[in-house]
């Protein structure tokens, strides 16, 4: 076993918790549980998850909706996990528009261009088709997800990445938002632009083929867990690209067809 934190004692689902806030907190990365536990998996990482959910609840935060996490295949190559997950959105992750990279909270920050769904009705699992999960919302928006691993070089396996909530860390809504009937959501593109050069683009179809897959996906997941996804609630379904590296200095734009340009900078 390699040296951590509790060699002997080893780690279970409470000191993984505790663990990944402190790091949250401290501003602290670390090497994947996985590496001393590899019996940690997607499940496991979820009741992680969800006792964290419960903390940050404890201490002032609301519940404000879902991410979803590896829909792309462009995520799922770069991170070297091959499937979907679900983690929790709170309101302390809300960055106002035009608002830069909360560096000082953050431990390395990168950026994803993301659809986001605004939640008119209740959508509960399991077997909701991506035909009936476009039907429960309100209205889609351009987004940018700022998200920010405490592994070292973003380094994880399943269970380590839904232990620690998908990498959350903040997101951005941008300044248009519309009623899901009014565009073809698969067609609907990105230009991820970095210090004024495009450096990436994807369009909707990135996302499992259409972002309300990745809606019913999550639909269906959380009813696994015992959840519904409630009205009001915003859904970032996954990253469309790669993300890009944030540093201070730098600004990013993710220019979208139809749903108007998130522009942030690094600080
Ligand atoms: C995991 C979080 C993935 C997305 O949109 O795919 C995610 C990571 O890439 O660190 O937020
Ligand atoms: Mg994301």
């Amino acid at each position: 076993m390699a040296k951590g934190t509790r060699p002997e004692a080893g780690w279970d689902i409470e000191s993984v918790a505790a663990e990944l806030l402190a790091c949250e907190d401290e501003r602290r990365e670390r090497e994947p549980f996985t590496d001393e536990w590899p019996e940690l998996d997607l499940d496991t990482g979820y009741a992680i998850q969800d006792l964290n959910l419960q903390k940050r609840l404890d201490r002032g935060e609301k519940l404000v909706g879902v991410k979803l996490g590896l829909t792309s295949r462009a995520k799922q190559q770069r991170m070297g996990v091959h499937f979907p997950f679900v983690a929790w959105l709170t309101d302390a992750m809300i960055l106002p528009i035009g608002d830069p990279v909360p560096q000082s909270t953050l431990i390395h920050p990168r950026i994803e261009p993301e659809i986001v769904f605004v939640m008119g009705d209740r959508l509960e699992g399991p077997g909701v088709t991506a035909a009936q999960a476009m039907a429960a919302v309100e209205s889609v928006w351009g987004g940018a997800e700022v998200i920010d691993s405490r592994y070292r070089n973003f380094r994880f396996k399943a269970g380590d990445v839904s232990a620690d909530n998908a990498s959350s860390g903040a997101f951005v809504t941008g300044p248009v938002g519309l009623p899901p009937t009014d565009l073809d959501l698969a067609l609907e593109a990105v230009l991820v632009e970095v210090n004024g050069e495009i450096v990436d683009s994807a369009t909707g179809a990135a996302v499992q083929g259409h972002p309300g897959e990745a809606l019913a996906l999550a639909a269906n997941d959380l009813a696994r867990r015992g959840h519904a996804i409630e009205p009001g609630w915003i859904v970032l379904t996954g990253g469309m690209t790669d993300a890009v590296f944030a540093p201070p200095g730098s600004s990013v734009a993710m220019h979208f067809t139809n749903l108007g340009s998130v522009f942030i900078n690094g600080g």
